[in-house]
């Protein structure tokens, strides 16, 4: 049993918790230096041409010349405003946007835009649809699908300057501000007012607001504070052909027609550039407790969730499922001591925050008295202060990155009904092991599965040296087949972008896709925004 945590014996259990302080995002950005460490910029990305060789530009964009690129500065006046690789080479600032996060995705644009208010925003994307150039909304590139870089020479306009809180209501917990608030900054400022950001994530320090949003991001408190679908009360948002969409409502309830800012939710920037977002922030809890449990098998594991449910109810704000290979991988890169002594194939980890301690922590001693008593956890810690929260929380958040270090990840995000959940990592481990492809001298280095248990939505990664046909074709559409055949999803939460984009039938039916095409053609007739993408 690893020193710092108390072992998980019931009566052991501390009183005191505070609040939860999940660990810094710095690992986002480490990742990118270490990239444009070596050498030529981006040289061990290949560009998304030639992953996916038939995608052709569309030959009806205008290619960017100088006298767009005066508009531009005209219109954008700060000289930062802009990186202009259309009158010289500025290859290498470019870059960083046209990579993706999982350096898989690697596009050409010849200029960023980062416009400073909502104004700016429309003059450019007017002026974009008047000239039929291409463009790419950019967040804080953390996206998981390809969605947030271009393809070929897509302009992109990146929100990261329009980053003002712009007004916060303590009684309401209703928080209002520019799309290019990072989420962290989000989360730091509501905490200084006893509230937090309805949303968590390991790419919480890049983030921002407004790609949360296109994104509709799911992420680590989505089982206690549900959807933004939910908690998003409005949005400002600017069309193709320059109009401002001003729906910032701040109401709770409004029923006076189509709910049109619900589009903007999880449309990956393909109708709009989304500007300002006003959101429903909940109260900060006074007591939170992590625990971390090891289990046998996912029977169990499905066992400890139900009792989780059922006995903790309404303090329970996260249950997160990590297998073994997942707890090897963030063990290999970080070298911390594992907080468990043995070893178990499956492992969770549950959250509880609610408003007085006491309460919280007697529901939570007779939970874990019963899930030990009962063996459905074999064996378990309970973190005693901040710090220990903070670590128990980085077996679990620092798995994408532990993963990372591999090369690239064949990534799946996938809804499935709870009793299948493992069932797909199973079936893919064995159907690559058959094909013999995994193995740490063969093209994959693993099957890693984790994710949201609490949420039916598990994360299906296979580490990968190298990008290789021959375990892509392994995977797809096989995965996705698999997943049809389970009533799932094929993207829960981080969407389709590019990587999907040829997949959205396995999870939609045809009229479904037929109507997204409709609202596509209505919002951006001339196709300017996200040519390529999955709409
Ligand atoms: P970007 O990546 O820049 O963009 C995402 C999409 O939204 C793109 O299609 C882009 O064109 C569009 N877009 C961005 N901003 C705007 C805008 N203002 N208007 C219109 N369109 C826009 N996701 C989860 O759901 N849950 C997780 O738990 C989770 N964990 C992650 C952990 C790590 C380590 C990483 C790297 C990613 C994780 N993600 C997760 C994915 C990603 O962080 C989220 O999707 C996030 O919300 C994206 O925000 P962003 O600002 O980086 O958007
Ligand atoms: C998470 O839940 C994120 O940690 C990332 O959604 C998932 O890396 C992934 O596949
Ligand atoms: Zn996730």
């Amino acid at each position: 049993m690893a020193a710092p945590t108390s072992r998980l014996l019931p009566r052991a259990l501390r009183a005191s918790q505070k609040c939860s302080f999940r660990p810094q995002n710095t690992y986002l950005l480490q990742c990118l230096d270490d990239a444009s460490d070596q050498g030529e910029p981006g040289h061990d990305v290949k560009y998304t041409t030639d992953l996916m060789p038939h995608l052709k530009r569309d030959s009806r964009f205008g290619e960017l010349t100088k006298e767009h690129i005066d508009f531009f500065k005209q219109t954008l006046v700060d000289d930062n405003a802009i990186i202009d690789g259309v009158t010289k080479d500025a290859s290498n600032d470019l870059e960083p946007f046209n990579r993706d996060w999982m350096k898989k995705f690697r596009g050409r644009t010849k200029v960023v835009l980062k416009p400073k208010n909502v104004d700016e925003v429309s003059k450019i994307l007017k002026y974009c649809n008047d000239n039929m150039l291409a463009v790419v909304p950019q967040g804080g590139n953390s996206g998981l699908v390809g969605g947030s870089v271009p393809v070929f020479d897509e302009v992109v306009i990146n929100l990261t300057r329009m980053n003002k809180i712009r007004s916060f209501d303590e009684v309401s917990g209703i928080l209002v501000v520019d799309a290019g608030v990072i989420m962290e900054n989000a989360d730091n400022f509501l905490k200084e007012h006893g509230h937090v950001y309805p949303l968590d994530l390991g790419a919480k320090g890049s983030a921002q607001v407004g790609g949360n949003v296109a994104a509709n991001a799911g992420g680590l408190r989505f089982l206690r504070y549900g959807s933004l679908h939910g908690n998003v009360l409005g949005i400002e948002a600017v069309l193709p052909d320059g109009t401002i969409m001003d729906d910032l409502s701040k109401l709770r309830k409004n029923n006076t027609g189509y709910d049109l800012k619900q589009l903007f939710i999880g449309a990956e920037g393909t109708i709009g550039i989304i500007t300002g977002v006003s959101i429903v922030c909940p109260q900060q809890s006074k007591a939170v407790n992590v625990a971390y449990f090891g289990l046998e098998s996912y029977e169990k594991v499905q066992q400890a969730f139900k009792e989780a449910k059922r006995q903790l109810g309404e303090v329970l704000s996260a249950f997160e499922l990590m297998d073994a290979e997942s707890q090897k991988f963030v063990h290999k890169k970080t070298e911390k001591k594992r907080p468990l002594e043995g070893d178990y194939p499956f492992y969770c980890l549950i959250e509880t925050s609610g408003s007085n301690g006491e309460h919280d922590n007697e529901k939570l001693e007779k939970f874990l008295e019963h899930v030990m008593g009962e063996e459905i956890v074999a064996d378990g810690v309970v973190a005693q202060d901040d710090t220990q929260i903070a670590d128990l929380w980085a077996w679990r958040e620092g798995i994408t990155e532990a993963i990372g270090h591999v090369g690239g990840t064949y990534k799946y995000d996938l809804s499935i009904p709870l009793k299948d959940l493992y069932q797909l990592v199973e079936d893919t481990r064995a159907r690559l092991e058959s094909k013999g492809l995994i193995g740490d001298d063969k093209p994959a280095r693993g099957v890693v599965g984790f994710g949201h248990m609490g949420d039916g939505n598990i994360h299906l990664n296979i580490p990968v040296p190298k990008y290789v046909k021959e375990v892509e074709e392994a995977l797809e559409p096989w995965v996705y087949e698999w997943i049809q055949k389970k009533n799932g999803s094929i993207s829960a939460e981080h969407g389709l972008g590019v990587a999907k984009k040829n997949f959205i039938q396995y999870s939609r039916n045809e009229t479904m896709v037929k109507l997204m095409k409709q609202i596509k053609q209505l919002y951006d007739p001339k196709g300017i925004m996200m040519p390529y993408k999955y709409v």
